[in-house]
């Protein structure tokens, strides 16, 4: 089959289109499943609700909102052109850098001409007798398509906290994961900042060197360490891009698509003094690489706790009022909640400007016109930033109505008590519907774009065999499907990961079922899994 443009069209002239594929979403899943799909000659359309390429880099614009994956890795390497063509400036790559490299790619790999942009798609469903995808969109566009690739990123839908009287507020409000388009200077304001996640942390040292009066209202302390993020020498990156597709396989080979660098199995292993210059050389490296510091902190409660004092020292270290320092010093498990990666943090707060207050037992109690309330005494601000997070994983497949016309299920009926998978890949019941980096699949406790890569051609060569042999249904058994969930959760249980109250676990948004949505048996065995189950012909799969 050629590969085909496919103009614009208005709503009614695109009431009988069919496509072979429809993506939904246009971040860096959407993008390489186009390239990808389009290269092997399948009718593709992308439906994007931002107007712009980038996905998660689209919406992220808060200021400070940098990757905490290094940029050499964070990027696609499935093009050894695009890869040695684009120069990255930094360790950690800003959101603006992000955004122009996704751009970049859009352009480099003419994108645009096949995505929809400023369109939510709002509604699908199959009707199996036809084995087709009825799609609806909220630009009113109705198309058809044989499979859907869902493509919606894991954490794409803001979790907006409802504090009481929050409309009554007279300033700005903001969410990190909606930021304006437009600067925002809050020179000379009061500024509230509720939510100590990674995009508080990233932003509170930004918006502190801004503002009058910045007031961070805490509640968990969450475990940071620095990124020691600077520029990259030219003489580092045109070593590693001569080397970069062996590079690539060894990020390829690791657990976590990281090149994190390890001290040895267990932290219990080793002397006390011996584990203490093992921690301060994995600070002094900086990044996400603590969370491998030693093989057993994710396990071993002794090892875990080593780690979690040792950070909890740099904080009494780095924040000078002893007070302070008590509320900032993380508590709980170390990286049961995502570890954060940050420049500045801790020192932020010995600045004049800037307040702490913990609302660990005594929360917000509401909103009022003027600012910010907890336990009565109201703390006055221009501007509240919410950095609250997401409802991660799940919150943007469920807000699409997704239904199977013939059987009768839906997507919100299967995974009212939480997420169910084969393979984070497809749900049973919902034929021809593929997730990249959905739940059950390692996803978030990865490196997100090699494991987007790896979903996106195992995807692409399930579609190619498929069309080979003459067949388009496909769908998990309900037995394989119930095997993977039983693997993921029994995975997780061998970790300390299910100890606190995690957006992993969906115990961020109230109501949502607790469950741990991320495969955390590592990317080794997961991408063995999946090209074990497609060399045995898709085992755990009914394709017709
Ligand atoms: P996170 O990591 O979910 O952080 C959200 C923060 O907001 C966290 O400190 C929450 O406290 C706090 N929060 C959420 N709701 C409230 C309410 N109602 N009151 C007070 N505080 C609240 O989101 P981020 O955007 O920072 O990071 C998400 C991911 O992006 C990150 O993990 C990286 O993978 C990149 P809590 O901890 O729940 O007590």
């Amino acid at each position: 089959m050629p590969e085909t443009a496919i103009p614009a069209q208005a709503p009614e002239q695109s009431a009988q289109t069919q496509y072979d594929v429809i993506v939904v979403g246009a971040g860096f899943a959407g993008m390489y499943a186009l390239h990808k799909l389009r290269g092997m000659g399948f009718k593709v359309r992308v439906y994007e609700a931002g107007s712009g390429v980038g996905g998660t880099w689209y919406w992220n614009r808060y200021p400070g909102a940098r990757c905490d994956g290094e940029s050499m890795f964070y990027s696609y390497s499935f093009d050894d052109a695009l890869q040695q063509e684009w120069t990255w400036s930094e360790r950690y790559a800003a959101q603006p850098e992000i955004l122009a490299y996704a751009n970049h790619v859009a352009d480099r790999f003419d994108l645009r001409r096949d995505i929809a942009f400023d369109t939510r798609v709002k509604s699908m469903t199959f009707e199996e007798p036809d084995r087709i995808w009825r799609v609806e969109t909220d630009t009113g566009e109705r198309i058809k398509a044989r499979y859907c690739i869902m493509a919606t990123g894991c954490l794409s839908v803001p979790n907006e906290p409802s504090f009481p009287g929050q409309d009554t507020f007279r300033g700005a409000t903001y969410h990190t994961g909606r930021w304006p388009h437009e600067p925002v200077d809050f020179t000379g304001q009061r500024v509230a900042v509720i939510g100590t996640g990674s995009s508080g942390i990233q932003s509170i040292p930004v918006i502190a060197r801004q503002a009058s009066r910045l007031t961070v209202f805490q509640r968990t302390a969450n475990y940071s360490v620095p990124a020691w993020n600077g520029p990259l020498e030219p003489d580092t990156v045109r070593a590693m891009k001569a080397i970069y597709p062996e590079l690539r396989d060894k990020q390829r080979a690791t657990l976590t698509g990281n090149m994190f660098e390890s001290a040895g199995p267990s932290a219990m292993a080793v002397s006390k003094e011996e584990r203490a210059r093992a921690f301060e050389a994995c600070w002094q490296r900086g990044g996400l690489g603590f969370m491998a510091v030693y093989g057993d902190v994710q396990r071993n409660d002794q090892s875990n706790q080593a780690a979690a004092e040792f950070i909890r020292g740099k904080v009494r270290q780095l924040v000078e009022d002893p007070v302070k320092a008590e509320i900032l010093a993380p508590k709980g498990t170390f990286g049961c909640k995502r570890l954060c990666v940050d420049t500045d943090y801790y020192a932020t707060y010995n600045r004049a400007n800037v307040d702490l207050v913990d609302i660990t037992d005594t929360p917000i109690d509401c909103i009022t016109p003027d600012g910010v309330s907890v336990g009565g005494k109201v703390c006055e601000v221009d501007a509240i930033v919410f950095a609250t997070g997401f409802d991660a994983m799940t919150g943007a497949l469920l807000r699409i109505d997704i239904t199977n016309a013939t059987n009768g299920a839906s997507l919100r009926e299967i995974w009212a008590d939480g997420p169910v998978t084969y393979l984070g890949l497809q749900v049973a019941g919902l034929p021809n519907l593929f997730t990249i980096t959905g739940p059950g699949s390692p996803s978030v406790l990865t490196n997100m774009i090699p494991t987007i890569e790896q979903h996106v051609e195992w995807i692409a060569d399930c579609l190619d065999d498929m069309r080979e042999k003459g067949l388009d249904l496909i769908a998990p058994t309900q037995e394989a499907q119930s095997a993977w969930v039983e693997h993921v959760a029994e995975t997780a249980d061998h970790t300390l990961r299910g100890t606190c109250n995690s957006w992993y676990l969906g115990a961020n948004v109230p109501g949502k079922p607790r469950v741990f949505m991320p495969y955390i048996g590592g990317m080794i065995a997961y991408r063995e899994t999946c090209a074990q189950v497609a060399a045995d012909g898709y085992t755990g799969f009914e394709r017709t």
